[in-house]
């Protein structure tokens, strides 16, 4: 028997009850995200046609203006975000501060990187747009920091969007995890990964070991030890996109780790775009997320585009990482080179 397809919108309106908040406003706040992320999807497919057809690359067929495509998502996402009317404020990876719209009586603010990893399309390796929602915490008045920023634990919504061998929808509003295929031929995001957790297995680790050398020794040896102790050899995998790497871990059970090194001891990633958002996710999902000392949803944000360093994935393999840096060096502290 045919299994009964799902839409995203009749998804959202069974769930609308779990939206911690009136019902109505999550199912416009992400209709609001989609419907970028289709034109997204559309202009990142086409990206390698602008050297096959010769474009320079400035001005495409219409005669417009190409855009690099991280700008143009991010202005298609802000675009459609204050247009639907229901967020304030939008924090993104593309823009040095917050943008406020003036007079908006929406309740949210969404912080965002509109497509990370877009280094990744001119070799044509998946990439995603990342989102996390927040509601604001003062009602009236001008917006403070304190509705800007906020812990990670505060979001009331995160998810991905991943441009990958099919498109994918993963979100959650903090009652599971679940994923939606888009079906290029309705235009529809379709139910495909219903209640998404982490498998109990972890036999994969996904970390740039070109930066091995400068990792701090908590780090080192917990790599020494998932290569020299394990009964079975892990496997590694990593291609340099965090939502491509996080989903694959999501599906197929692993731990993700972007480090801080001696130079950089809070690693590369934002912790409001990137952490905060897939550590929603993970811990949704059954799994973790970490700096290698603390939970990364309980951290208090001094600044928009603060990095930190992220080790997320199954539960118990990220508990482990968190012991042998304790044991050996923490990721903010300078370790004496041996
Ligand atoms: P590295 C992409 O540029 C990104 O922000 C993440 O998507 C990815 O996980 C990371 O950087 C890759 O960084 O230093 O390994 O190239």
């Amino acid at each position: 028997m045919e299994r009964k397809v799902k839409t995203l919108e009749q998804f959202i309106i069974q769930k609308e009850q779990n939206f911690p908040y009136a019902t109505g406003q999550f199912s416009k706040i992400i209709r609001d995200i989609v419907l970028p992320s289709r034109i997204i999807n559309r202009e990142v497919n086409k990206a390698g046609l602008v050297d096959i057809l010769g474009l320079t690359g400035d001005t495409n067929i219409q005669g417009e203006q190409v855009q690099k495509l991280d700008l143009f998502a991010n202005e298609a996402m802000i675009d459609s975000l204050f247009k639907g009317r229901m967020v304030c404020a939008i924090g993104s990876e593309e823009n040095d501060d917050f943008i406020i719209k003036e007079g908006s009586t929406g309740k949210y603010i969404v912080l965002m990187d509109p497509l990370d990893g877009s280094s990744n399309i001119d070799v044509n390796v998946s990439i995603g747009t990342i989102f996390s929602v927040y509601r604001r915490k003062n009602m009236d008045g001008p917006l403070k920091k304190e509705d800007l920023l906020q812990k990670g634990v505060d979001q009331v919504a995160a998810g991905y969007i991943l441009y990958g061998s099919s498109t994918m929808l993963v979100y959650t509003t903090g009652h599971g995890v679940n994923g939606f295929t888009l079906d290029p031929s309705i235009g529809e995001f379709l139910l495909s990964h219903p209640n998404m957790k982490f498998p109990d297995k972890c036999d994969t680790y996904s970390v740039n070991e070109g930066h091995y050398r400068n990792f701090f020794e908590g780090t080192k040896e917990y790599l020494r030890h998932i290569k020299r102790d394990s009964p079975k050899p892990y496997k590694s995998r990593y291609i340099g996109s965090l939502v491509a790497d996080f989903h694959r871990n999501l599906l197929k059970g692993g731990i993700f780790m972007y480090p801080g090194t001696v130079e950089k001891p809070n690693g590369k990633l934002r912790l409001t775009f990137e952490a905060n958002p897939m550590a929603f996710i993970a811990e949704q999902a059954g799994g973790y997320a970490s700096t290698g000392l603390e939970r990364i949803l309980e951290i208090d944000p001094d600044t928009l585009h603060q990095r930190t360093p992220l080790f997320v994935g199954n539960k118990e393999e990220v508990l482990k990482l968190e012991g042998f840096i304790r044991k050996y060096g923490k990721t903010g502290e300078t370790i004496i080179q041996s």
